[in-house]
Formats: structure tokens, C-alpha cells, sequence
């Protein structure tokens, strides 16, 4: 094991046990509290173990933290701009004290390693959140990721690897600092520049890293994390598969891929530095940073995060101590009369360079139009069309909710009927009676079951979704909270359309198709939705839906337009 509070100094840190001991450390460990790994502590540990965040030897200690926070440095004066953290919920943190040592484990139960406790406490996350990311605003993705889903209680120690966390995918193409430093060893490669990105590569990364690669006169190293990025992005499975293919378009020994288990944390200027030293790390000597490096992009009010250089300015300031060269990203553009790219304090007024927004190219991928030859290889397009079904290819989920006897499972029908007529795509129907029936037959209507019920419909609409069929829901779903989280859900695999079915209580209750209300009013059925239990309002549907004014016909067919207006109906 490395040194504790040591300076890399181009040596690593390597936490795992020999062999022998990491066997009896498996059994010692049955009797130690043991905590699951998050996703994201699990990138963290593995970067931790095999030496990439060296010269951390665990997750960050209470007098660590600090120091972080307040200077960027550990206590011994190394630059450490990310602190690294394991949280823990309340209740576990409560089961340990300083001195324990406790067993961290994989989602199987795999023990990864243990850890001597030195310190437990409970951070200031806004303070955090302030210092990090320069905003306490859970806009950015990362403050929301600190405020919403890290737990309350950080522990921090030395930690001893037991057996690195385990990865299915592009095994090859997974490496520790020292197997990439070997490689580069192996091929005699003295310079490399890396490149750091999280997504899809075009033509014109191609060009910027290959330009950074010869004005160092280096060779390139691309070195996408894998980890976990920022919401939304591009999957790495579609992503490694398009870096595969731009590796052909180097010049063969230039140019190596190696994938990169980072969770980012889009923190713009500070992370940069911990890129850089992470490479460093890897054992690259240069650094590519771009405008806006690591930064969540805008505010949803339009201000940016970060100035688009902060990061190249925070580095320049760094860069003797950091002992890796920044290689600073120029803007590549293409120049149409010229049919090559050039950077664009190359350009003259006179040229006629041509542009296409990242916004631009996902909007066209969506709706299956044209990407010009200039801006993309064909086999990277291809895999993202692959990825990216144009909308009325995509499955959808039309989730109704409102009061019993509001409607829903009528319009629910006659909508289930039109678009099988239309035939483009399966269809079910999740009806609230029906799913009552065979797939929650033993819940009933406290919010806990009502949630369990919704979240359970939410499961399987997003997972017909996601294979491209229509789910319609027409549950009463009466808890606003259950129906954002059912939406996220189904977001992020397709199409998500709600619909209020409006009829007001007296309304549903004069009709009292099965006499249901009579019943809650007469205290024979308790928690009755309207009556003897809440309902809260969709505030902001796709649709809602007067019965009072439409046939339940009409209705359907006010959904259908609606659907072909967003692109999902043709
Ligand atoms: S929930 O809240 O979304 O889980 O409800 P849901 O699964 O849609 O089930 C609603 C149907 O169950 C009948 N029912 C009740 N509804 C509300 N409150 C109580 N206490 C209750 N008990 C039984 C009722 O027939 C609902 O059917 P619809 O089709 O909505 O009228």
C-alpha cells in the first residue's frame, strides 16, 4: 500500500490485499456492519482502490473534507479539488462508531473492501454544494444529485480493496492507471494527450484531439468516463460502440481508447483539475480542456453555470504544481468552401463556414432527417439513429388519473380502440380495476398501497415503453409525488402524456355508477378518494379533459390529435 498523505509523485496508490489476505478478510467480514454500495460510491471505490484518484488511500476523512472545501488541498498541501465522500443513511451511521471497521459491498453482497471508521459526521451540504459547485441551486444537476440523493451522514477511513467491482461490459477496454500505464510503456508512447468526453464523438473531435495530438507532438489517448455523466446523456454502451468507430478514422498507432468508471459530478472548474489529475494518474502527460470543461451547460433560466474558460483559467493557474500540460481546446470549424476543418481563430470573414447545434443534430436524429456527411461519420450515425427511433417510432405511456367515476376507463377504452385501428404500434391497457386485479390483488387504499399500486403500473407502462409499445394507464393515482416519479421514469425511455379526466366530485358522485360513493358516505368503505381521502390536482397535464363537455368519444379523439401534434401518431 502507498503512503498515507504522500504526494503521488508518479507513484500510485494500490489498495488491494494479496491474495491470501483479501480470502481470510472475506471472512473476517461477516461479522462487520456492512454497507451496499450506491452507483456511485461504486465508481468512487474503484477509482480509489486501483490508484486513479491517488494519492487518496480512502474516502475522504472529516479533517480531509475540510480541507478540500477551504483550499482545494488535502492536509498535506496536495492539490484535491472533489471531495470524496461515502454517505451513509442515519439508521446505519447510528450502528457504527469510530474504530469499527465495516464491510462495503457490491449489490450482490460481493465485499469490494473494508474500512477503518476515523471519522462520522453530518456535512453542511449547502455549504458543500457552495463550495464545489459555486451554487447551492438544484438546477445543476450536481448540487441535485448532492442535496437530493447523497445520504445525510458521511464516513470517512482508510479503506483495504478486496476484490475490484465487478463490470460485464468492454472488459478490454477497462483498465487501472498502472495496466494503461503498461500499455503505454509497451508501445513506447512517452507523450499522450487525453481526451476526456462524455459524448458521442464527430468529425470535428476528431479533428480538435488529432490537432492537440500533433501540436504536442504526442500520441492521443480518448478517455470517455463510463461512470455515470450527466442525466439524460447519450448511454455508454451506444457511446463506446460510436468510439470504436472514430478510432479507425486516426492514423493507425496514433490514437488508443480506454474507457474511464468516473462518476462526474459536472462541477466545470474544479473538476477539470481532478480530470487532469486523474490522467496524470493514467500516466498522460497532456490534457485537453474545452470551453465549458465538465459544466452542466445552462441554467434553465439561460445563465450559464460557469464562464466557458473557467476551467482552462482555474487550470492555467494550477498547472506547474499539477505536472500535467493543459492542452487548451480551439474550437473547430468547417469550412464549406475549403471542405476541411479549421480552428476558428483560423477562419477569415470571407469563408463560408457552415454550423449544425448539438440541439440541431438531436432534433434531426429524432425525427429521422438529414445529417450532412461534413458533420458525422455514417457508422456513428447509424449507431445513434439506432438509439434514437424517431418520435413516432418511440412506445409512449398515456397516463390517465382523476376521481373514481371521473371517466378515465371509458376514454381509456375508446382511446385503446382507435389506436389499434391506426395499427402502428401494441397496445395496453392498464385500467385501474385490471391492475387492482392481477397485478396488486392484494393491496388496498392507504397511500402506501396506493403509491405501491402506481409505482408497480409505472414499472411495467415504462418497461412496455421502452420496447416501443403504447401503455395506457387509468389509474386514479391521487398523489402528485407518485405521478413525477412515474413520468421520470418513463421519460427517460419514452413518451409521457397525462391526462386529468377533470370531472368534479359532485359530478362523479351523482353518477355513482357502482355506488361506491353512497358507500364511503355511509362510512362503509373507508379512504375513499374525494370523500374520505385526498386527491390533489395535476397541476401542469399534457391534457385535461372536461367530461361535462365532451363525449367520451370525443374525448379519444381530442388524445389522438394531441398525440399526432407531438410527433408519436402519424
Ligand atoms: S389508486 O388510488 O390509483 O391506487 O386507485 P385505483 O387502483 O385506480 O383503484 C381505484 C378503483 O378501486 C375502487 N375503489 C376505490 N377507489 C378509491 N378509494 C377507495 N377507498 C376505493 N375502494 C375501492 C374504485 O372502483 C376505483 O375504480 P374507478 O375505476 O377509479 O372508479
Amino acid at each position: 500500500m502507498g503512503a498515507y498523505k504522500e504526494p503521488h509523485g508518479g507513484t500510485l496508490i494500490n489498495l488491494y490485499l494479496p491474495e491470501s489476505a483479501a480470502e481470510a478478510r472475506k471472512q473476517e467480514a461477516a461479522e462487520y456492519p456492512s454497507w451496499d454500495l450506491t452507483t456511485r460510491q461504486l465508481c468512487d471505490i474503484e477509482m480509489i482502490l486501483n490508484g486513479a484518484f491517488s494519492p487518496l488511500t480512502g474516502f475522504l476523512t472529516k479533517a480531509e473534507y475540510a480541507s478540500v472545501l477551504e483550499s482545494m488541498r488535502l492536509p498535506s498541501g496536495v492539490l484535491w479539488p472533489i471531495p470524496i465522500n461515502l454517505d451513509v443513511t442515519a439508521a446505519f451511521a447510528d450502528g457504527i462508531a469510530e474504530g469499527d471497521t465495516i464491510a462495503l459491498r457490491d449489490r450482490e453482497g460481493v465485499l469490494v473492501a473494508t474500512m477503518k471508521v476515523a471519522d462520522i459526521w453530518t456535512p453542511d451540504k449547502e455549504a458543500e454544494a457552495e463550495t464545489v459547485f459555486e451554487t447551492a441551486d438544484a438546477a445543476h444537476p450536481g448540487v441535485n444529485t448532492l442535496l437530493n440523493h447523497t445520504n445525510p451522514v458521511y464516513v470517512g477511513g482508510p479503506l483495504e480493496g478486496v476484490e475490484p467491482p465487478t463490470h460485464y461490459d468492454f472488459k478490454l477496454l477497462r483498465e487501472s492507471p498502472s495496466e494503461l500505464r503498461g500499455r503505454f510503456r509497451k508501445l513506447g508512447w512517452r507523450k499522450v494527450v487525453a481526451f476526456q468526453t462524455r459524448n458521442p464523438m464527430h468529425r470535428a473531435h476528431q479533428e480538435l484531439t488529432f490537432r492537440a495530438a500533433r501540436d504536442s507532438e504526442a500520441n492521443l489517448l480518448i478517455q470517455p468516463v463510463v461512470g455515470m455523466t450527466k442525466p439524460g446523456d447519450v448511454d455508454h454502451f451506444t457511446r463506446v460502440r460510436c468510439y470504436e468507430h472514430i478510432l479507425k478514422h486516426y492514423p493507425e498507432q496514433t490514437t488508443t481508447l480506454s474507457l474511464l468508471n468516473l462518476a462526474m459530478r459536472m462541477a466545470g472548474p474544479r473538476e477539470a483539475i481532478w480530470h487532469a489529475i486523474v490522467r496524470k494518474n493514467y500516466g498522460c502527460t497532456h490534457f485537453i480542456v474545452g470551453r465549458d470543461h465538465a459544466g452542466p451547460g445552462t441554467h434553465p433560466d439561460g445563465h450559464p453555470f460557469y464562464g466557458p474558460y473557467a476551467a482552462q483559467e482555474l487550470y492555467a493557474e494550477h498547472e506547474q504544481e499539477l505536472d500535467i500540460s493543459m492542452v487548451p481546446f480551439k474550437q473547430v470549424v468547417y469550412v464549406e468552401d475549403r471542405t476541411q476543418y479549421l480552428p476558428v481563430d483560423q477562419t477569415t470573414p470571407d469563408m463560408k463556414v457552415a454550423h449544425l447545434t448539438g440541439t440541431e443534430f438531436r432534433r434531426r436524429l429524432r425525427e429521422g432527417l438529414e445529417i450532412p456527411d461534413w458533420f458525422s461519420y455514417p457508422e456513428i450515425v447509424a449507431e445513434l439513429r439506432e438509439q434514437t427511433p424517431a418520435r413516432h417510432q418511440q412506445g409512449f405511456t398515456v397516463f390517465f388519473t382523476g376521481l373514481s367515476g371521473s371517466g378515465k376507463s371509458t376514454i381509456a377504452n375508446a382511446l385503446l380502440v382507435k389506436l389499434l385501428e391506426l395499427g402502428q404500434r401494441r397496445v395496453t391497457l392498464l385500467d385501474g380495476d385490471i391492475v387492482r386485479k392481477n397485478l396488486s390483488s392484494e393491496l388496498g387504499f392507504s397511500k402506501e398501497h396506493r403509491d405501491l399500486n402506481i409505482r408497480r403500473i409505472g414499472f411495467v407502462a415504462a418497461e412496455i415503453t421502452k420496447f416501443g409499445g403504447v401503455a395506457i394507464c387509468a389509474p386514479i393515482a391521487p398523489y402528485a409525488e407518485t405521478r413525477r416519479q412515474v413520468r421520470s421514469l418513463i421519460d427517460e425511455v419514452g413518451g409521457f402524456v397525462e391526462v386529468h379526466v377533470a370531472t368534479p366530485l359532485e359530478v362523479c358522485e351523482a353518477r355513482d355508477r357502482k355506488g361506491l360513493y353512497a358507500k364511503a358516505r355511509a362510512g362503509i368503505i373507508k379512504e375513499f378518494t374525494g370523500i374520505s381521502d385526498p386527491y390533489e390536482e395535476p397541476e401542469d397535464p399534457e391534457m385535461r379533459i372536461d367530461t361535462q363537455a365532451l363525449t367520451p368519444e370525443l374525448a379519444a379523439h381530442r388524445i389522438l390529435v394531441k398525440l399526432e401534434s407531438l410527433g408519436y401518431v402519424r
